[in-house]
């Protein structure tokens, strides 16, 4: 128990978490720089936020054993896709196909799998479109990509997840979930609605 070993096992992780984090700054750029391309041709921006986020070490850990993994930097980087996660909040659909697009024909980038919960919504009502891509970060001395799951979701899908989330956690110590689940999905339905009504009213405005 030696400090500075303890510390220099754990460098390697620590590098690792330092190259997603790299790689989440070259996408968020890559969106910011689309988004600033359509305010300045189009007078819009085809996104609303981005979120970036970096899975936390204990939930990292918990995943590996989920899935039964010996844990390992390469085993983490190979297995799982989510470490470095970004979210793009879009007004209607239709952006989000517009800047998976935009986004996914660079030619940095490589796709590793899209799952479009959007076309093929989830049993409960979940809708988002979710991308993994590989991403070049350029360190001082290698090449090196990295895995990126990018979600793209509409304000009103956004929203509807986020009370979903709430369920997942809370399901326990409620007396009804499936009631609540029931709910969820009736708002799932009027949020698509919503969601393309909107888009509708938008491209008669346009
Ligand atoms: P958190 O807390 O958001 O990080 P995987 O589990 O990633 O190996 P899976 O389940 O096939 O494989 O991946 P999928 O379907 O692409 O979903 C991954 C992420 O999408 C989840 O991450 C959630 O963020 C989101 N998601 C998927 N389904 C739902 C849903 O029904 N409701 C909500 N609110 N979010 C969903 P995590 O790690 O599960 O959770």
């Amino acid at each position: 128990d030696n400090p500075e070993k303890v510390l220099q096992t754990m460098q390697p992780f620590i590098e690792s978490m330092m190259h997603y984090e790299c790689a989440l700054m070259e996408i968020e750029t890559k969106l910011k720089v689309l988004n600033t391309e359509f305010a300045s041709q189009y007078n819009r921006n085809p996104f609303e936020s981005i979120r970036c986020r970096l899975k936390k070490p204990l939930s990292i850990v918990e995943k590996m054993k989920r899935k039964g993994l010996e844990i390992s930097i390469e085993n983490i980087e190979e297995n799982l896709t989510d470490i470095a996660g970004v979210r793009v909040i879009c007004s209607f659909p239709e952006d989000i196909y517009t800047v998976s697009e935009l986004l996914t024909k660079q030619d940095d980038i490589r796709v590793v799998c899209v799952k479009d919960y959007i076309r093929n919504p989830k049993p409960n009502g979940y809708r988002s479109l979710h991308l993994i891509v590989e991403i070049p970060i350029f360190l001082s001395n290698e090449k090196k990509y990295m895995k990126v799951e990018v979600q793209f979701r509409t304000i009103a899908m956004d929203f509807w997840a986020s009370l979903d989330h709430k369920l997942k956690y809370k399901k326990d110590n409620l007396k009804h979930p499936e009631i609540i689940a029931k709910e969820l999905k009736k708002c799932a339905d009027t949020i698509t609605a919503m969601d393309y009504k909107m888009q509708e009213i938008r491209s008669l405005l346009e």
